[in-house]
């Protein structure tokens, strides 16, 4: 060996494990909801050194980067074995993704990569591209993924190579390392964003969706639907229904999509999904959350007004930059919950709050009024009942 390659490959190595056993520390700045942390718990940087470097100074003399990677994005999540698993959507600088399971022992920081990206079993040479798995761990007893499955528009006009379709891929596994591939969902529009909910509802499995006419716009796709199919095997869709709809002047009045499958609370199921508007600076995409009841998961019982997390500072710039997506998060036996949200499709991190917390901001959280009067209206209450407060103990 040389030694420049040695000395290079020494130090690649001690700063990647340097980055992989930092502290997460939580923010100070607090709202009682949801409490940020300091650093991301995935970043490209974190991505093994033998996935990108060869390591045989004979091939690899100068010691270079020969598979770059992109970005570590909308990540699918898990509590396994006691560890705290992240299904991580990693884009390499060819731009396609692939998924890479990512461990940590306390579901803030420490995420190691396993040894191997996830080889899923290949349906179609039509598919290019795959991302932003949904883990569902299922009341059958199968934990499955459903992800995107991109590929060009088989009708695209000649010369366009943007245009694309996306249809909803399913696996399934009993162990995280065998995947078992099921044929894609067959629907009436392009869907991406489909969510399996984890329990049976009226013996068939239950779907949220996301209808969309084109391959970026939901169009007259008009929020999140719901399904029932009956079989995961040859899976239709042959009708869904809106349950939480986009709406002018909101957070989600271009487009909006379910995030994790939702957590089941003593109160409700507790959802979480993405809200998108468009502004002079592109797409806005931020995290908000949602109730529907416990008898029937597609009636909606209560609705905060507004979002729950939006990017901030650093997470406001990435490779598409303003953007906060989820599409993973952990509900532990103590109650507290990890949200794992990526930040401008670039980098992930984590943001932790209790099922009691959600509940409460869920259900006590003023309700969008839609139009400015009721937002001041809103406030006027509040600050009538604390003056009413603070006379009473005075
Ligand atoms: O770039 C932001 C997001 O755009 C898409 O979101 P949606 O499914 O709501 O259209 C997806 O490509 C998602 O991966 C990405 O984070």
């Amino acid at each position: 060996m040389t030694e420049h390659f040695e000395q290079r490959l020494e130090t690649i190595i001690r700063e990647q494990e340097q980055l992989i056993s930092k502290i997460n520390t939580p923010l100070s700045d607090y709202n009682g909801i949801v409490r940020r942390y300091r650093n991301p718990v995935i970043t490209r940087q974190h991505v093994p050194v033998a996935w990108r470097y060869d390591l045989d100074p004979c091939t690899n003399p100068l010691c270079m980067e020969r598979i770059g990677v992109n970005t570590t994005s909308n990540s699918g999540a898990i509590k396994w074995k006691g560890r705290y698993l992240l299904m991580v959507r990693v884009e390499g600088v060819d731009r396609k993704s692939f998924f890479a399971i990512a461990e940590s022992p306390n579901g803030i920081d420490q995420f190691r990569f396993w040894p191997r990206p996830v080889s899923l079993p290949d349906l179609s040479p039509s598919e290019t591209n795959i991302y932003d798995i949904r883990l569902t761990v299922h009341e059958d007893g199968w934990i499955y993924g459903i992800f995107c499955s991109e590929r060009h528009h088989p009708e695209a006009a000649p010369g366009d190579h943007s245009a694309a379709l996306a249809a909803s891929g399913i696996v399934r596994t009993r162990d995280l390392v065998n995947w078992e591939r099921l044929p894609n969902f067959s629907a009436a529009s392009q869907q991406r964003n489909v969510v399996l909910h984890p329990e049976f509802v009226n013996g068939k499995y239950a779907l949220y969706t996301r209808p969309q006419d084109s391959f970026i716009l939901a169009g007259n796709g008009e929020g999140i639907g719901w399904a029932l199919i009956d079989d995961l095997c040859s899976p239709v869709i042959h009708s869904e229904k809106i349950i939480n709809s986009r709406q002018y002047h909101t957070i989600k009045e271009l487009k909006n999509g379910e995030g994790p499958p939702p957590i089941k609370t003593a109160r409700g199921w507790l959802h979480l999904a993405h809200g998108v508007r468009s502004c002079a600076s592109g797409l806005r995409y931020v995290l908000y959350i949602y109730l529907t009841a416990l008898d029937d998961p597609s009636r909606l019982i209560a609705e905060p007004g507004g979002y729950l997390l939006a990017p901030e500072n650093e997470e406001r710039t990435g490779d598409v930059s303003n953007v906060l997506f989820s599409n993973g998060w952990i509900s532990d036996d103590d109650g507290t919950v990890y949200i794992y949200y990526a930040s401008s499709d670039t980098r992930m991190h984590v943001a932790v709050s209790t099922i009691d917390r959600l509940l409460d901001y869920c259900l006590h959280t003023p309700r969008d009024g839609f139009r400015s009067a009721e937002s001041v209206k809103r406030i006027n209450e509040l600050i009538d009942k604390n003056n009413a407060f603070l006379e009473r103990y005075a």
